[in-house]
């Protein structure tokens, strides 16, 4: 199972081998995991692959331990199996859009199609729901007391025994009425309790209502079947999305990448919860922390967000030294937060190059340090972006309301934005000089 991951991460991070050793026993690890939930073998030495390469050819940032920064490179691997920072598409391509539900038994489809159409119906859409589960006993009187609970029709045929026929009448009567959104929920077991049965029956109906999108249905306590299952129903019916229920379980969804190695399909959306608002869109970053143990990846990420943070705001620096972008508030106020998240004010000096070798700084001028950190932080909290953009508006009417704003003195925020001047001067005349002495280089170069 992929929950034999988070045991993995709290070794590696915890452990006393040397560093390349607990790598390697890790990797060995994830691959075990990764396979024994039925993930691709193929799938799996690309993905340990990639990490292993990435370890080698990219430098930690140097606040951070090899270790957590090791860790990080597996968040974002994992992550990107799962579909990375790309937001799932779910507004429906063209109108209107017909979707079937599938998935086995007990899994959630009935109740995730009304979810669905909740979902639906609050971005504006035209829902209807269609009853196919001819097996279940009282299995359209679910879907009809979920209807009536948001307002959405419900076509079904109370006695009719044709599952095929059914799907095909409601999707009919809906698309004439114009409905814009179609939701088709079907049986998750066949009368005989045949599985072949029941794919049978998926592929038919898919064959004779052609929907836009297949969602399968899957639960997250799955685990190792979530493969082949995902595979069965991708055979019968194409399936184009994937949606994980019961992720409030204490399952931690292992299934999921192997249906979604099983389908390509991405998934967009959890059930976390039995009621009908309780659907949420998949998000990938929050799926694998999770997987990966969400106390100890979350702390790692954050710090190496901030870190990342700090760079992100070097690189622009460097940009305003050269002339090609302006220094705002709204950076130095990025600047302070990100060093804030990085540790005490007495960590990041040492971090600075030049400042570990001018000794140690005095405890009580750090204290000030950080004392009038915390208080620009809120000074600047108080201002509007409009503010931070562009300070030089802010004349003495306003820093009163800053001051009000923070619980600060207009003394301090004078200060703040005197500083601010300062700091750009600086900036100016230290590009002059860059110039000055360019032009120089360029005049010897010419001669
Ligand atoms: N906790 C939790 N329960 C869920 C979730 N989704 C569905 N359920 C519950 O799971 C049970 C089965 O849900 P159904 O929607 O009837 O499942 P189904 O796939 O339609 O079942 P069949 O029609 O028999 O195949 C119900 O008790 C639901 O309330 C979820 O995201 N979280
Ligand atoms: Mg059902």
């Amino acid at each position: 199972m992929l929950d034999g991951i988070r045991d993995a991460v709290r070794k590696f991070l915890g452990g006393s081998s040397s560093y390349d050793v607990a790598v390697e026993e890790f990797i060995k690890d994830l691959q075990k995991a990764l396979i024994s939930s039925d993930v691709q073998v193929k799938l799996v030495f690309s993905l340990t692959n990639k990490i292993k390469e990435r370890l080698k050819n990219e430098t930690p940032p140097s606040s951070i331990g090899r270790r957590e920064w090791f860790i990080k490179v597996v968040y974002d691997e994992l992550s990107a199996l799962f579909g990375g920072d790309k937001e799932p598409d779910l507004n429906p391509k063209s109108l209107p859009w017909v979707i079937m539900l599938v998935g086995v038994q007990g899994t959630g489809k009935t109740t995730t199609a009304g979810k669905l159409a909740f979902f639906y119906k609050k971005r504006g859409y035209k829902v209807a729901l269609v009853g196919a589960d001819v097996y279940r006993p009282a299995a359209l009187e679910q879907l009809q007391q979920i209807g009536k609970q948001i307002n959405v029709p419900v076509y079904g045929e109370p006695g009719n025994h044709g599952a095929v026929g059914i799907a095909m009448r409601g999707v009919e009567r809906f698309l004439k009425d114009k409905y814009e959104l179609i939701i088709v929920d079907t049986a998750g077991r066949h009368g005989y309790g045949e599985e072949a049965k029941l794919l049978d029956e998926m592929r038919d109906i898919f064959e004779k209502i052609k929907p836009n999108e297949v969602v399968l249905v899957i639960d997250a306590a799955i685990g190792q079947k979530a493969f082949d299952l995902a595979k069965k129903f991708h055979e019968a019916s194409n399936v184009g999305s994937i949606i994980i229920t019961k992720m409030d379980g204490t399952a931690k969804g292992g299934g999921a990448l192997s249906a979604v190695s099983a389908t390509g399909a991405p998934i967009k959306f959890i059930g976390v919860g039995e009621k009908i608002d309780e659907l949420e869109v998949f998000n990938p970053r929050r799926f694998v922390a999770r997987i990966l143990g969400m106390g100890d990846v979350e702390a790692i990420i954050e710090k190496i967000k901030a870190v990342e943070d700090y760079e992100g705001i070097q690189k622009k620096m460097e940009e305003v030294m050269s002339g090609k972008s302006k220094l705002t508030l709204r950076d130095m106020y990025k600047q302070i937060m990100a060093m804030r998240k990085m540790g005490p004010l007495s960590k990041i000096l040492q971090l600075i190059p030049g400042m570990n070798m001018m000794g140690d700084i005095p405890e009580d001028q750090v204290k000030v340090g950080e004392r009038k950190m915390q208080r620009w932080i809120s000074i600047m909290n108080s201002m509007t972006y409009e503010e931070l953009d562009n300070p030089s508006i802010i004349d003495k009417q306003r820093m009163r309301r800053i001051a009000m704003g923070s619980g600060t003195e207009v003394e301090e925020v004078r200060e703040l934005v005197e500083h601010f001047n300062m700091v750009q001067k600086t900036l100016r005349t230290l590009r002059r000089r860059r110039k000055d002495v360019e032009k120089l280089l360029g005049q010897m170069g010419g001669e």
